[in-house]
C-alpha cells in the first residue's frame, strides 16, 4: 500500500506505442499538434492532443500536486515549535502556500480529464508517486531553514523551465508558484543566516548537521540520471520538460556552492570542486540505490507521510459533505429564485 513504485496515473503506454491512426481527420490533428509543438506554441485544455501527451501530463502534474501537499507535512511539524512569533508567522504562510500550490496543480491536472477524487485516490492507495525528498524527517528547527534553502531552491530550479511547458494550464500555474517558491527559498536562507551569524555554537552545529542530512536527498530531487530517465526523451520532444534532469542538477549545484560559502557551511561531498575546463562543479557519486529505495516506499518516513495524508482525508469527510450540502442548497435557492423571476 505504501509503495511509490507502483504505476502512477497515466503511466501505461507512456512510451509512444506504435498505433494505427484511426482516421484522416485524426492524422491531420496529429500533424497540426506536432507543428504547434515544434513552433513552441501552447496547447490549451480544449485543444486536441495525443492520448500519451495527456497521460504524461496527468502523471507529472498530479505527482507534482501530491508533492506539494505531502511537502506540507515535514515543515508543518515545526509550526507549533517555531522559535519566534515572526518565524512562526512566516512558516504558517509558507505551509499554507504549499497547500495552495497543490490546489492550482490539481486544478491544472483536472483540465486533462481526471477528477480530483481519482487523483487523490491514486495518492492514498500508493499508486501515485510524490517527491522522494518529503520522505526524510525534520529533526531540528535548522531542518526548516534547510528545506527552504535547498529543497525550495531545487524546486525553483526545476520549476522555472516548466513556466514554458507546452501545456498552458500547467505553465500558467507554475508562473505563480515560482514567485512564491522564491520567497520560500529566501526565508529559509535568511533563517539559516541568522543562526550562523547570530546564533550559538550549538545552533551553528545544528545548521551544519541539517545541511549534511539534506544535501544528497536534495540533489536526488531532480530525478534519475538522463541515461536512466525513461520519460525524459519524449517529454523533451513534447516541450513538457525543457532542461534535462542532469543539467538542472548541475545548475542547482553551481548556484548553491557559493551560497554555502556565504552561509559558512560545508557541503558533505569531498569530491565537490570547481572544474575550470567544464565551467561547472564536479560532484561525487550519487547513491541512486537510496533514491530508488525511497521512491519504492522504503524511505525513513514514507509510511508515516502516507498514513498522515489518508487520516487527514478521512477526518475531512464531514467538511466535504457540508460543502456539498451547502452547494446543493444554494443551487436549489438559485433555481427557485429564477423560477419566481420567470
Ligand atoms: N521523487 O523518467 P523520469 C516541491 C520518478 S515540489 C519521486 O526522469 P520525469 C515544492 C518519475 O516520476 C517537488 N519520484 O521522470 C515544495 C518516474 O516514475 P514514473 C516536486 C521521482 O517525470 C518545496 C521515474 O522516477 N516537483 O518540492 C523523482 O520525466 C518545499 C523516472 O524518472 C515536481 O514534481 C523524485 N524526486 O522527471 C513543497 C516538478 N524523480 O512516474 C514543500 C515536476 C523521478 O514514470 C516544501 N516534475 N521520479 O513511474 C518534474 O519535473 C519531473 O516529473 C521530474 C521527473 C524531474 C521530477
Amino acid at each position: 500500500m505504501y509503495t511509490q513504485a507502483m504505476d502512477t496515473m497515466g503511466k501505461e503506454g507512456a512510451a509512444e506505442a506504435p498505433k494505427t491512426l484511426r482516421s484522416a481527420e485524426e492524422l491531420a490533428l496529429q500533424v497540426r499538434f506536432d507543428e504547434r509543438i515544434d513552433a513552441g506554441a501552447f496547447i490549451e485544455a480544449k485543444d486536441w492532443m495525443p492520448e500519451n501527451y495527456r497521460k504524461t501530463l496527468t502523471r507529472q502534474i498530479s505527482q507534482h500536486a501530491h508533492s506539494e501537499i505531502v511537502g506540507m507535512l515535514p515543515e508543518g511539524n515545526w509550526i507549533s515549535r517555531a522559535p519566534t512569533l515572526k518565524r512562526k508567522a512566516i512558516l504558517l504562510a509558507k505551509v499554507q502556500d504549499e497547500g495552495g500550490h497543490g490546489l492550482y496543480l490539481y486544478a491544472a491536472a483536472e483540465t486533462l480529464g481526471s477528477s480530483r477524487d481519482q487523483l487523490l485516490d491514486a495518492l492514498h492507495t500508493g499508486k501515485a508517486k510524490y517527491s522522494s525528498i518529503f520522505n526524510y524527517p525534520t529533526l531540528t528547527w535548522a531542518d526548516v531553514g534547510v528545506i527552504g534553502w535547498l529543497v525550495d531552491g531545487a524546486a525553483i530550479m526545476n520549476q522555472v523551465p516548466i513556466c514554458r511547458c507546452s501545456y498552458a494550464p500547467y505553465a500558467r500555474a507554475m508562473v505563480r508558484i515560482c514567485r512564491e517558491e522564491s520567497f520560500h527559498q529566501r526565508q529559509g536562507y535568511d533563517a539559516l543566516l541568522t543562526m550562523m551569524r547570530d546564533g550559538t555554537d550549538a545552533q551553528r552545529a545544528m545548521v551544519q548537521d541539517a545541511v549534511n542530512r539534506w544535501w544528497w536527498p536534495s540533489i536526488m530531487m531532480f530525478g534519475p540520471p538522463d541515461d536512466q530517465s525513461p520519460n525524459s526523451a519524449q517529454s523533451m520532444r513534447w516541450g513538457i520538460k525543457r532542461i534535462s534532469n542532469d543539467d538542472l542538477r548541475q545548475k542547482f549545484i553551481d548556484a548553491t556552492v557559493p551560497q554555502a560559502e556565504v552561509l559558512g557551511v560545508s557541503l558533505p561531498d569531498p569530491d565537490l570542486k570547481w572544474n575550470e575546463a567544464r565551467g561547472h562543479h564536479d560532484h561525487g557519486p550519487i547513491d541512486w540505490a537510496e533514491f530508488w529505495r525511497v521512491v519504492g516506499g522504503d524511505g525513513p518516513c514514507n509510511r508515516d507521510r502516507l498514513a498522515t495524508r489518508v487520516r487527514a482525508w478521512e477526518d475531512g469527510a464531514w467538511v466535504r459533505e457540508a460543502a456539498l450540502a451547502h452547494a446543493r442548497k444554494q443551487a436549489e435557492r438559485d433555481a427557485a429564485a429564477q423560477g419566481r423571476a420567470a
